[in-house]
């Protein structure tokens, strides 16, 4: 029988994972949708046969034929989900950030480590995004030599707004923070936010653009520039500069056009455009290691990792100084 995957959270995110389920990934259906518009729930659920519609996630987590859970629910709300899920023994995919703070993120590492074995995965797509991996392989195998420093963008066409300096830190800059333990093989060990005087400053004071700089505990510089409402669309980039020479993904046009006296490529408008492969191989991934009761993608420990240097970005953020990175010991249990 094919996976039954509760889906907690049907906003933007949710919803996306939904018909990825339902029309993409073999050998999972969505079993249960859950969320506090039990509307949009509902909409969202109407096209499949079969699925519990539920405004509370414990409800959805109970429902027949669940058997593994994905979390999209917003930041603050995954603890609860995530412990519940972590009772009943359910595999998860849970969306980034883990949780929004670190004794919540190490919470869940204490109950899974009860639990016994690994059972969740945290929603870190880059990791399977072509480009990306190709340029993981790269470094990995030092064809450039050893890399010294990593140039980031991160652009959004545009955020909710209710969108805050927290969550350009939690939300956004995970990615990186993420994205280049995974590209190094290191940990992030201090990090700084430059504030410029913003484009736009939002009802909940966000100021955009910032501008991140953390080292790494090899001693890798990287810089990432953050800006949520870019206002021309969706721009993911990266640049290792390395011993022999440097590596550059993102900038993948695809389509090219000359007209008018112009020449032009196109940009994606979103994440879901942008990464929609890495969704795609992410989801289907995740449940076939489910069904096979194993994690193959990144766990507890590196949703706790990227939390634990989010922690630091946010005071660094909102202090103007460079931020240590506070990290608890590696449990056994996780690994190498
Ligand atoms: C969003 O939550 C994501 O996860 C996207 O990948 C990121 O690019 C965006 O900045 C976030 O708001």
């Amino acid at each position: 029988a094919p996976l039954g995957v509760a889906v907690i959270g049907t906003g933007l995110m949710g919803a996306d994972h939904v018909r990825r389920i339902d029309e993409v990934i073999s050998g999972a259906r969505v079993a249960a949708v859950a969320d506090p518009d039990g509307d949009r729930a509902a909409e969202v659920a109407a096209r499949i046969e079969d699925c519990a519609v539920h405004t509370d996630p414990h409800a959805a987590l109970a429902a027949p034929g669940v058997g593994a859970v994905l979390i999209a629910s917003p930041g603050p709300a995954h603890e609860e989900t995530l412990l519940a899920a972590l009772e009943r023994d359910l595999p998860v995919l849970c969306e980034k950030p883990l949780t929004p703070d670190a004794a919540s993120a190490l919470r869940v590492l204490a109950a899974e480590q009860k639990l016994g074995h690994r059972r969740v995965q945290v929603g870190f797509m880059r990791r399977y995004d072509a480009e990306y991996r190709r340029l993981a392989r790269l470094l990995a195998d030092r064809e450039l030599g050893r890399p010294l420093m990593l140039h980031c963008r991160h652009r959004n066409l545009s955020v909710h707004p209710y969108f805050t300096n927290d969550m350009v830190i939690n939300d956004s800059v995970s990615h990186e923070f993420d994205a280049a333990r995974w590209l190094l093989g290191q940990e992030i060990a201090a990090v700084r936010v430059y504030r410029p005087t913003p484009a736009s400053v939002t009802e909940t004071g966000l100021s955009d653009p910032q501008f991140v700089v953390f080292e790494t505990t090899g001693g890798v510089v990287v810089d990432v520039e953050i800006f949520v409402n870019g206002g021309f669309g969706y721009q993911v980039q990266a640049e290792a500069v390395c011993e022999h020479g440097t590596a550059r993904i993102g900038e993948a046009h695809g389509l090219l056009t000359n007209t008018a006296g112009r020449w032009g490529g196109e940009i994606a408008p979103d994440f879901l455009t942008r990464f929609a492969d890495a969704y795609d191989r992410e989801v289907q991934e995740w449940a076939d290691a489910a069904r096979r009761g194993e994690v193959t993608g990144p766990g507890a420990w590196d949703g706790y990792a990227a939390v634990a240097a989010c922690a630091a970005g946010i005071e660094a953020q909102r202090t103007g100084r460079r931020v240590p990175v506070e990290m608890a010991e590696r449990p056994a249990f996780y690994g190498r």
